[in-house]
């Protein structure tokens, strides 16, 4: 009962969540925006002048949002004015014309600024952030997505400490100024809503380059980082080049702007930010060389630079209605660089990792306190909200329209949203209408996916019939109540299928078709094949056509089939983690029965004949090896026994390391690359598989391991091989881990996004003492606790991929985690929020679990100034 009075009482000061069904578009719009800064560190004066038009008639006031600033001077028409009223949250304006100028002065202080949003500073330099609502933490102002317009931004700064200025558009204007100070104007023809405005000062290096687009303009691209940082600067470039060739190339769309340029910094609370013209990026993103970054860095940075560079379309010059429709931009942009990652290497091992980032993370927010459909109904935080639901949940919806509508009609109702909407704000229903346009097919039942959260169950049974040679298939979809929604419809699901005979061909299901994608729409559907001679084995929901979890009674021998015979390379790795799956489930029971392990012979011998697979891609081979996660097996219990799960899972990898032993070794040597490195997808895929089997050689052979990882580090020429020998010597407990690890301090510890990999792998490390290690860690000389990077790096692995001890039956692992969102809260609340998660995702743990995890909510929840962020986590999970 307490506890209960605890989050009302709460609840009551909190401001109420925001309704998408309360959406009203504004009384006012800004035609033109003139901005002014004069930065310093602690007193930064900004003058917004903007003209403004009342549209709705009437006499209503004017709310701008702002949040902590200083009012300097208010100017209506050029006089003082006096009517208006500052409020929580911003100032109201009252009697105000239909059609005025308002000059509005503020002071700010970035410095201080900790929580890196709106206008602060990243080391030496001044950078902003504006998404979703950091805008108003620089000026007052109508500080919503649909509020479109013009803007122009001038700059002065020191010329000495911030040579370098920068803001949207073109450079229109320079000059010096007094005090050794001096300006930079700049203009940005494209209409924008303020949550795209950036500002950048600072001193930098500067790499430069061009594009020329396919109607012929030159763009001057202009990639700046901190000095000396310029030897890792080219990949991030040459990503830019395919990223804007790949769009024009895949989705006819060509960049805007004569300029086009990103800025590296190293205090973010994100990956990067789409402003227009002028990206902001986590240095994690842009920088790379062989010998700092590992194969892994170079493929998120091509995503990451990608996914940027493409919602200059899709999120910049179509933009948000409100921020209800966030996955309107971010689940389409994703889809995009996910088509673009796959465009440029393998196919089959894109769309692995797109789904491990489902199953791991995505179903579990789903289940959890947190679930909300990909455009959620309400929101108390909105930074709460740039979750895997809006942007991966939400990029597999793009990807199901894909499925259903194919390449080409999918790009021509592109082709219609664009030509429809090109300059508005608008919603997912907008899109959704122009696909339906543009190909004529009914997507009313479809989307469904937009309203409804919660991870679909299908449950898939089937019957041949000798006698008439047909083959039926019934599918049962479930849609289970989820915390923010009670009542569940059935949604419209694409089950793309392949049916295997006995010898492993796939069988004609009509007109030489291999393959078909059903549209399931109702609870319980049934199909019918017919000219089906034998029962087949059938390939279920090939390349994860659906973000749902799906069961079928495949026997071993059916998934042993699936593994060697399915045409989809997806369904092969697929077939291999049910096969794992099963059986870690089964174990898990086996030890709650107090019996003894086991694993049949079919199981390793699957996996060897993967392992040892001439045609297979050596990554996908890797990938086979990769299991789900500790925390994403949670999903696969009602009620997760922690210590079971654990035993259960080392069981198996030791079972797999010891039998495949030999295979192991041989794939090893057989996977070294003797050449110059080269971030190429062959080259990529062979280091993939060697660090993997050295993984599993750490287990069976830690002599050899040991051998090994020493001479692998001596004779690394890059990071991936460097990183891949310390993982085995952390992950097998080798004798030469204290050595390689200090090695390594030693040599990096300058580099803070190097020092990540250590941090990641110290916190990761299978040890009693790891907690009391990572709390050391923080006086580590490469530590900062303002820095979001190594926060993640340390806090963030523990508590995400360390469920083991971050679980452990004393909670103490909950209790660091409070510990440091308290400290975190005042500060970052956005990073605090995030770091929150494994905390909040309790439902499948014991009770006693629960009840030490209870604790330390309200222990949050008590805490004086607790943000927004952190109170609408924390509430919503004690109301579960
Ligand atoms: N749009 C930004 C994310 C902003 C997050 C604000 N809390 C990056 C991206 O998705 O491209
Ligand atoms: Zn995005």
């Amino acid at each position: 009962m307490s506890k209960i009075s605890s989050i009302e009482e709460c609840i009551e000061k909190k401001p109420q969540e925001k309704y998408l069904a309360d959406y009203q578009p504004s009384d006012f719009l800004v035609e033109c925006l003139d901005l002014e800064f004069d930065l310093f560190d602690e007193n930064t004066r900004v003058k917004a002048i903007s003209v403004m038009k009342r549209v709705a008639g009437g006499e209503s006031s004017l709310f701008l949002f702002g949040e902590q600033l200083k009012l300097i001077a208010l100017l209506v028409n050029g006089e003082t004015f006096e009517h208006y009223k500052l409020v929580e949250g911003g100032i109201e304006l009252f009697h105000l014309p239909t059609h005025f100028t308002l000059e509005i002065e503020t002071e700010i202080n970035p410095l201080e600024n900790r929580a890196f949003e709106g206008l602060y500073k990243s080391g030496e330099a001044f950078c902003t952030q504006c998404e979703a609502e950091g805008f108003r933490r620089i000026t007052y102002y109508l500080d919503r997505p649909d509020i479109l317009t013009k803007f122009s931004t001038k700059i002065s700064a020191d010329k000495t400490l911030y040579p370098s200025l920068l803001s949207n558009g073109n450079r229109v204007e320079s000059g010096d100024l007094a005090h050794g100070r001096h300006f930079v104007k700049w203009v940005d023809p494209f209409p924008k809503p303020a949550y795209l405005f950036a500002l950048v000062a600072g001193i930098f290096d500067c790499l430069t380059d061009s594009f020329t687009t396919k109607s012929g303009r030159r763009v001057a691209l202009e990639l700046f980082v901190d000095k000396g940082n310029l030897d890792k600067t080219a990949h991030a470039m040459l990503s830019l080049k395919k990223s804007m060739k790949w769009d024009e190339d895949r989705f006819n769309l060509e960049y805007d702007l004569d300029i086009y340029m990103i800025v590296a910094v190293d205090f973010f609370n994100m990956g990067a930010m789409e402003n227009k013209g002028l990206n902001v990026f986590n240095s994690k993103f842009v920088l790379a060389n062989a010998q700092s970054a590992t194969d892994q860095d170079y493929l998120s940075i091509e995503a990451v630079i990608g996914h940027e560079y493409f919602h200059n379309w899709t999120g910049n010059r179509i933009t948000c209605r409100d921020w209800f429709q966030l996955s309107l931009k971010e689940g389409l942009t994703v889809f995009r660089d996910q088509e673009f990652s796959s465009d440029m290497g393998s196919r089959t091992v894109n769309r692995i990792a797109n789904v491990k980032i489902m199953r791991n993370h995505q179903f579990a927010e789903d289940a959890g306190p947190m679930s909300h459909p990909i455009r959620p109904a309400s929101v108390m935080e909105m930074n709460n909200f740039y979750t895997v639901t809006v942007y991966d949940k939400g990029s597999e919806v793009i990807r199901m329209l894909h499925t259903l509508l194919g390449e080409q009609k999918f790009q021509q109702g592109m082709a219609l949203y664009v030509e429809r909407h090109d300059g508005q704000a608008v919603t997912c229903d907008d899109f959704v209408a122009a696909m339906t346009d543009a190909s004529g097919i009914d997507l009313t039942l479809f989307k469904r996916w937009y309203s409804q959260s919660g991870t679909p169950q299908v449950n898939v049974t089937d019957h041949f019939d000798v006698q008439t040679n047909s083959y039926q298939i019934t599918f049962k979809q479930k849609n289970l109540p989820t915390a923010d929604q009670q009542k569940k419809q059935p949604l419209h699901i694409p089950v793309d299928i392949e049916l295997l005979d006995k010898v492993g061909k796939a069988v004609d299901l009509g007109h030489g078709k291999m393959s078909k994608v059903l549209s399931l729409t109702q609870k319980e559907q049934t199909f019918v094949f017919k000219n089906i001679s034998e029962k087949p084995v059938p390939c279920l929901f090939r390349g994860f056509s659906a973000p749902v979890k799906y069961q079928y009674a495949y026997s071993n021998e059916n998934l042993l089939h699936l593994i060697n015979f399915s045409s989809d390379e997806f369904s092969r790795w697929d077939a291999g983690q049910t096969l794992f799956n099963k059986y870690l489930v089964k174990n898990v029971q086996l030890i709650q029965a107090g019996k003894a392990f086991s694993l049949p012979t079919l199981f390793v011998d699957a996996f060897r004949a993967t392992l040892t697979s001439e045609q297979l891609d050596p990554a996908l081979i890797a990938d086979m090896f990769e299991f789900i996660s500790e925390s994403g097996a949670m999903e696969l219990f009602d009620s997760v026994d922690i210590e079971a799960l654990h035993k259960a899972r080392e069981y198996i990898l030791n079972q797999l390391a010891e039998q495949l032993q030999t295979e192991f070794v041989t794939i090893y040597h057989r996977s070294q690359l003797n050449a110059e490195y080269q971030p190429k997808t062959a080259d990529i895929a062979l280091r993939k598989l060697a660090n993997c089997a050295l993984l599993f050689i750490a287990k069976s052979d830690k002599k050899l391991a040991n051998t090994l990882v020493l001479k692998q580090i001596h004779f690394a020429n890059n990071m991936t091989d460097h990183l891949g020998a310390l993982q085995a010597a952390n992950s097998g407990k080798l004798n030469c881990r204290n050595t390689v690890m200090s090695d390594f301090d030693e040599k990096w510890f300058e580099n803070g996004l190097v020092m990540d990999k250590w941090f990641a792998l110290q916190a990761s490390l299978s040890n009693d003492l790891v907690l009391e290690n990572i709390k050391k860690l923080f006086d580590h000389r490469s530590f900062d606790y303002n820095n979001p990077n190594r926060l993640r790096a340390l806090v963030g692995s523990f508590v995400n991929n360390n469920s083991y001890y971050f679980h452990a039956s004393d909670g103490s692992g909950y209790q660091f985690l409070t510990d440091q969102l308290i400290k975190l809260n005042s500060q970052n609340p956005q990073v605090a929020a995030r770091l929150i998660t494994p905390l909040i995702q309790f439902k499948r743990l014991d009770a006693p679990r629960i009840a030490l995890i209870k604790v330390q909510l309200n222990r949050l929840l008590k805490i004086e100034n607790l943000s927004l962020d952190l109170f609408e986590k924390v509430s919503k999970a004690l109301a579960q």
